[in-house]
């Protein structure tokens, strides 16, 4: 499975939803399908996308909050998963795709590669949904039972080692950030 055709099965979905990623590859390859309001790309910040996503789950119960994040990013984060399962944010679906990389500084591999699992030490976080996929039908499954569940899910995707040519894009970093806020405030008047 590759991680946008994951990403362009579930796009539909991500418009009600307010969705965080992390740099690099994901972020170039979510714009490519289509940058909206709702999404955040966070960028140099690396490991620390699903602890954003766990402070606007908190803050704003109302709102369904996906997270993108990468095997790489998770590692370096690992005390971030005991975080979010002692929050349990019901609203929070937590993806992770492994490519088994660091794909986005030049694809070296990481603990995934030689046999760590992520879906297993989100369990073992305390994570009350975790599992773990390999292809498209089983990631769009997944994906809308997580949303459907109305628990905290960590879904980690299996994806192959491949993304954009360039990771680069034209939204600039302070134009994405004053627009995601916006978003959010816009949304907190309507409700
Ligand atoms: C704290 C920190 N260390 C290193 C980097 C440099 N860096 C940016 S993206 C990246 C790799 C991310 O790997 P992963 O989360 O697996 O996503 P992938 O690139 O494979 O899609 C690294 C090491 C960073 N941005 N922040």
């Amino acid at each position: 499975m590759k991680r946008i055709d994951a990403m362009k099965a579930v796009y539909p979905e991500l418009e009600q939803c307010v969705v965080v990623t992390i740099m690099g590859a994901v972020a170039a390859e979510l714009q490519s399908i289509g940058h909206r309001p709702n999404f955040f790309y966070l960028q140099h910040a690396m490991g620390i996308a699903s602890s954003l996503g766990l402070g606007i789950a908190l803050a704003r119960p109302e709102v369904q909050v996906v997270v993108f994040d990468g095997d790489g990013s998770i590692l370096m984060n690992l005390g971030g998963l005991t975080t979010l399962a002692r929050y349990r944010p019901r609203n929070l679906v937590h993806v992770v795709f492994d490519n088994e990389s660091l794909l986005s500084v030049g694809g070296f591999p990481t603990a995934t590669s030689t046999g760590s699992n992520i879906a297993a030490m989100a369990a073992g976080a305390g994570v009350p949904r975790t599992t773990t996929v390999s292809t498209l039908d089983e990631f769009r499954a997944e994906f809308s039972d997580a949303l459907a569940a109305n628990d905290l899910t960590t879904l980690v995707a299996k994806v192959e080692a491949v993304g954009p040519s360039g990771y680069v894009t034209d939204l600039s970093l302070l134009e994405n950030r004053y627009q995601f806020q916006r978003y959010l405030r816009d949304l907190q008047r309507a409700h």
